[in-house]
């Protein structure tokens, strides 16, 4: 380059300096993009990130597009880049649950994994095939893999190709076979993060709280941390509800080994689930045990049959704690023990759910803690009324039923109050009428269901969900709160001492 007459020789250098820096910068920036290919967005501070070790990352930009950058929206999210969130889905369900997250949730989170049974680009965002390095040999000769094969094989779109097959039952058996190809695939693609927190495509992460409680936590203490539940007597974090995995444990289990996951191929195929897998493979290769976050939450139903026992304070001694939570605000039972804690996590979160709570929080500028009580206030309080029909409340604390009228389960004999009725109580499974004046009668019932002949109370508040419409009136379910001690038990409790999370340290 010519210096123009009358320049310093000084001048021609800074001056070429200051030239060779712009092309420098110019060329670093067209290279990020090549970088950042698998998370959801990349920008100078998720590059940053890569850079510095997963320690302590710029604060969060927010997402992918520019006009949201200017738009304010992620103002007040925390810093969320020292944990990397993998999230589980299928080629099933991908498009439907994907996109939603991404434009909620994953809105101000800087970096992100999506790993499904099918490489895949969803709304321009890459889902990675899990179960590519499974052992040929057990793809090829498995019947679980039906659904993986046939969706490679599609020619057209996924939801046709699907259409005259059981999908869900085939995708929840090769399902078991993902965790932990994932996260295998997830530490080798980001070695450095703090925490590896994984969950499936219907998870809400509470992110504000979530960053609140890893703050009082030491990723390099080797943490396992999930909603306990057991297979057999082995215990695991329930993969919906999500898991934990700080650094220390995802190095012990996979730095500087290699086909880690591939050990437990064979073994997957004769077991139930995933997550309680992964369990195994880390306890294992390790010795790291899950810690429990939680002790109270109903199980999916698909695992009811699979014989799993969700973790209940009686088999743990375990203090009641749903911070990982595996319930949402409609199904969330509304106690004592659980009115003031915070809660990082939810699941079975639909899209207008995890849409709505997203809505919420935005709403109350991210702030911390996302208290059990608050998801009460905002969508539950508003929607009680007297009774709903063809309802079921999910009210089964005590059970008032006639033996002889009609055949009743173990379990439901076992929940029937015997001896010692009042007038009203041993009147109480007649009708719904009379089951709510047995309630009415009783100054810890809160809400009541009247079906199959059977008044239960319950002594938390649940909202619940409509039934199915029976023709046959037994078969109806009707469920009633009272309204007035609801109200009452609320005032009470309302006010709450400062935050306080499960977990705190370790061992
Ligand atoms: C949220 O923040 C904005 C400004 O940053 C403020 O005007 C508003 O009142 C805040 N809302 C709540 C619920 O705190
Ligand atoms: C219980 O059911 C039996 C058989 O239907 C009936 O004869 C009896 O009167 C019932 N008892 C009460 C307390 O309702
Ligand atoms: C805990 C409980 O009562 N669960 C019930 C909720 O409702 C469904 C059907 O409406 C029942 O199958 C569950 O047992």
């Amino acid at each position: 380059m010519l210096a123009p007459r009358g320049l310093s020789r000084r001048s021609v250098v800074v001056f070429a300096l200051f030239a060779s820096f712009i092309v420098a910068l110019f060329f670093a920036s067209s290279r990020m993009g090549a970088l950042c290919e698998d998370g959801s967005y990349c920008d100078v501070s998720a590059f940053r990130h890569r850079l510095s070790f997963g320690g302590s990352g710029k604060p969060c930009s927010p997402g992918s597009g520019d006009a949201i950058v200017h738009s304010g929206e992620c103002a007040h999210f925390p810093d969320v880049s020292n944990v990397l969130l993998v999230m589980k889905t299928g080629a099933s369900e991908s498009y439907g649950k994907i996109p939603n997250q991404i434009m909620t949730t994953l809105k101000c989170v800087p970096d992100y994994l999506f790993f499904g049974d099918m490489a895949q680009k969803v709304a321009g965002h890459t889902i990675h095939d899990s179960l590519d390095t499974v052992i040929p040999d057990v793809k090829m000769k498995n019947k679980d893999f039906k659904l993986y094969h046939r969706q490679q094989q599609c020619p057209i779109d996924l939801d046709s190709c699907n259409k005259n097959h059981n999908v869900g039952q085939e995708a929840w058996s090769l399902d078991k076979y993902k965790n932990i190809h994932m996260a295998e695939k997830a530490y080798a693609m980001r070695p450095n993060h703090d925490w590896y927190l994984f969950v499936d495509a219907d998870t809400y992460v509470v992110w504000p709280t979530m960053m609140k409680w890893l703050s009082k936590l030491n990723p390099k203490d080797p943490l396992y941390i999930g909603s306990v539940a057991y297979l057999g007597n082995f215990p695991f974090g329930h993969g919906g509800s999500g898991y934990l995995v700080s650094q220390a444990a995802m190095s012990k289990l996979f730095h500087g080994k290699s086909g880690v996951a591939n050990r437990w191929d064979e073994r997957v195929t004769h077991e139930c689930c995933g997550d309680y897998m992964f369990s195994k493979a880390l306890h294992t290769e390790t010795g790291v045990n899950v810690k429990n976050a939680v002790c109270l939450v109903v199980v999916p139903q698909p695992r009811r049959r699979l014989g799993i026992v969700q973790g209940e304070a009686r088999l743990t001694g375990c203090l009641q704690w749903p911070t990982i939570n595996g319930e949402k605000p409609h199904t969330l039972p509304y106690a004592e023990n659980e009115w003031c804690q915070p809660i990082v996590t939810m699941h079975h979160a639909g899209a207008q759910e995890v849409s709505d709570i997203y809505a919420f929080e935005k709403g109350r500028n991210f702030s911390d803690p996302l208290r059990i009580k608050d998801l009460y206030h905002e969508f539950v309080e508003d929607q009680l009324v007297v009774s709903r029909n063809d309802w079921n409340n999910l009210s089964d604390d005590v059970f008032y039923l006639n033996r002889s009228a009609s055949s009743y389960s173990d379990w439901e004999l076992g929940r029937a109050k015997k001896g010692d009725l009042s007038a009203l109580e041993a009147a109480a499974h007649r009708s719904f009428d009379d089951c709510r004046k047995a309630c009415d009668g009783d100054q810890t019932c809160l809400q009541y269901r009247f079906w199959n002949g059977i008044c239960s109370f319950s002594k938390t508040i649940k909202h619940g969900s409509p039934t199915k419409l029976e023709s046959e009136a037994w078969w109806r379910y009707k469920s009633g709160w009272n309204i007035k001690r609801i109200k009452e038990w609320v005032a009470a409790h309302d006010t709450c001492g400062s935050v306080d999370f499960p977990i705190k340290s370790w061992p």
